[in-house]
């Protein structure tokens, strides 16, 4: 942690400058944002039906057209709700002769069009190498010069320069909005944010920007609201750079810092069970729901959302069941609710009789509609948070609980024996853990069964391969009895140990898959996992960082690559 400090203080000195009030630069300039290339309008000959008859749609009505068309062997497509929000914005952008005659998406024919972009994606595919070769020129030219700022006296990497295309919102879990059009941003969307002596970017010809502002307590580059939860897009450095890099690693301090005081904290809400003011009892018993089970405090409800989702503040009565006894175990609180992008939570815990008790009296008469903790907001929690701990909220509970967690489980689950995929088996499983904890689940990907197949038969193979090598070991040794011949055996011998070795691999890829089916380990790799514990634990066991790390995320946590020794400890 000092060194990383210190690396930061050196650069201040050596700026000979050093940032207070919130100031991030004094000089940031920029390019401006790469647009999405405008609408090819499809050819001719691949048409559209309604109804069984042909239909020339105007040039917006297809665009839209053409991202559900896009989307038709998705199963997305045959949900209500996604077919429901589709054809509503749909409408918006045909013509009023277009919006009277199609009334029935279930009479849209979009075969011809779905063929036409397979058979453009599988023509990429078959692309020649020099093709290939243009396209990727290109794409580092876009990258050096859009790719790029330039903030202080640094050259820094800009993290999503690009603006996403329009399309259809998909969402996680089965989100409200999925199926609705997320429409085109243009420059006239679009606010730019560089210092006022600096080459201002210039919108492409015959546009103009919303706003150029000079703005240098914020890092953003590029913001514009994005239609479907109205929420404000923003274009940043990338994780790399070095702003991003003192923000991360402060999180993860105060994380530590949490670590310290935790024990206060929980002995003090123990206390607040008792108090005789209801007020402070509920603040208690949510305190002790965010500590032990890592939920959300319920305020990080993106503007416009209307999904009904929840978060420990905002619980009901209906999300909750109690029971004295359940399954062999005393006070048992079953939750059932849906949190942050309307992925369930569900779960059922023994909890400490005073808290059973509590959420007992904080349901007597009461609706099922009403507020389990009807004396609490997201305000009030969070500054009674602040009050415990500076910068201390319910993120940091979970940033807190899922490092410690993996520095645990990667105690218990390393087998100094193992070799190198074993060791990464119990990684992964270290990890999976903690998505656990933090109820990252993800339906199991389109492609899994398929995948999974394609294994067990490279593992069949192996294993005949294996009992070939056997039996050329077995009459190798019977040979070099007759004729002396030890080196013959030697070579088998090895084969046969490379074999083995390259089976053992497969079978535990099988496995790590296998167990992986339905959990979504990127989350809390990249957001709630110290990243010195999982660099510390590679270079205890000698495991390239690469096996862990791909190379975005080696980027994101390069401070902790350089930072953290084998004997880090959380
Ligand atoms: C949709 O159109 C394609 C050809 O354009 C045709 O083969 C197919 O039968 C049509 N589907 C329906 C349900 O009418
Ligand atoms: C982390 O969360 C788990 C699961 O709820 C809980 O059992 C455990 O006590 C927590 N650990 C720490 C150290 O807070
Ligand atoms: C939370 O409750 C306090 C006290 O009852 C109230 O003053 C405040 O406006 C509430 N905040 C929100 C966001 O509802
Ligand atoms: C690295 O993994 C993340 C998931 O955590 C993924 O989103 C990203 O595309 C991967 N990057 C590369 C370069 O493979
Ligand atoms: C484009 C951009 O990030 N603009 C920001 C510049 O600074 C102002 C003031 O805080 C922000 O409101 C803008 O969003």
């Amino acid at each position: 942690m000092d060194l990383f400090f210190l690396i930061v203080c050196v650069e201040w000195i050596c700026q000979e400058e050093r940032y207070t009030d919130g100031v991030k630069w004094r000089f940031l300039e920029h390019k401006g944002p790469v647009f999405a290339p405008p609408y090819e309008p499809i050819p001719g000959n691949v048409r559209f039906y309604y109804d069984g008859k042909q239909m020339k749609l105007s040039p917006e009505a297809e665009e839209v057209a053409t991202f559900f068309a896009k989307m038709l062997d998705h199963e997305y497509t045959t949900k209500d709700i996604f077919r429901k929000n589709f054809f509503k914005d749909w409408r918006k952008e045909m013509t009023p002769e277009e919006k009277a005659k199609i009334t029935d998406l279930s009479k849209c024919n979009f075969t011809e069009m779905s063929v036409y972009f397979k058979a453009q994606s599988e023509a990429r595919k078959q692309m020649s190498k020099d093709e290939k070769l243009k396209i990727k020129e290109e794409n580092e030219r876009v990258l050096q010069e859009y790719g790029f700022c330039v903030m202080d006296n640094h050259k820094e990497r800009i993290a999503n320069f690009r603006i996403e295309p329009p399309g259809l919102f998909r969402g996680r879990g089965d989100h409200p909005k999925m199926g609705m059009l997320k429409r085109r941003i243009r420059p006239e969307d679009v606010i730019v944010n560089c210092s006022k002596d600096s080459k201002h970017p210039k919108p492409p010809p015959g546009t103009k920007w919303k706003e150029v502002r000079h703005d240098n307590k914020v890092t953003w580059l590029v913001s514009w609201n994005e239609n479907i939860q109205g929420s404000i897009k923003y274009i940043m450095l990338n994780p790399s750079s070095r702003i991003k890099g003192e923000k991360d690693w402060q999180k993860y301090e105060t994380a530590r810092r949490l670590k310290k005081c935790v024990d206060r904290i929980r002995n003090q809400y123990r206390e607040d069970w008792k108090s005789k003011e209801m007020r402070i009892r509920q603040r208690a018993v949510a305190l002790y729901f965010i500590d032990k089970l890592a939920l959300r405090a319920g305020n990080e409800k993106e503007e416009g959302e209307t999904a009904d989702t929840v978060g420990c503040c905002s619980l009901r009565v209906e999300h909750i069941n109690l029971y004295p006894e359940k399954d062999g175990q005393e006070f048992v609180v079953e939750f059932d609710f849906l949190g942050k992008d309307s992925i369930r939570y569900y779960n059922k815990v023994p909890v400490e009789k005073r808290v059973y008790k509590n959420v007992q009296l904080f349901m007597e008469n009461k609706q099922p509609e009403d507020d389990l903790f009807d004396r609490l907001n997201t305000s009030i929690l969070n500054k009674h948070l602040q009050e415990l701990m500076d910068g201390l909220t319910a993120k940091v509970f979970r940033t807190y609980n899922a490092s410690i967690t993996l520095q645990q489980q990667l105690k218990e689950l390393t087998n100094p024996d193992e070799n190198v995929p074993a060791k990464i088996l119990s990684y992964n499983r270290a990890n999976r853990a903690v998505a656990i904890l933090c109820n990252h689940q993800r339906a199991p990907p389109k492609t899994f069964e398929k995948s999974m197949q394609t294994l067990q038969t490279k593992i069949d193979a192996k294993k005949d391969q294996l009992s070939d090598a056997r039996r050329e070991l077995k009459s190798a040794k019977a040979d070099a009895k007759v004729r002396r011949d030890e080196k013959a055996v030697e070579a088998k011998k090895k084969a046969v140990e490379r074999i083995e070795e390259q089976l053992m691999k497969l079978e535990v890829q099988a496995t790590d898959r296998e167990e992986n089916k339905q959990i979504a380990l990127g989350t809390s790799k990249l957001n709630y996992l110290d990243p010195r514990i999982s660099v510390a634990w590679c270079k205890k066991w000698e495991i390239p960082v690469e096996k862990i790390y791909n190379k975005t995320q080696r980027e994101k946590f390069a401070w902790a690559i350089d930072m953290a020794d084998d004997d880090y400890e959380f």
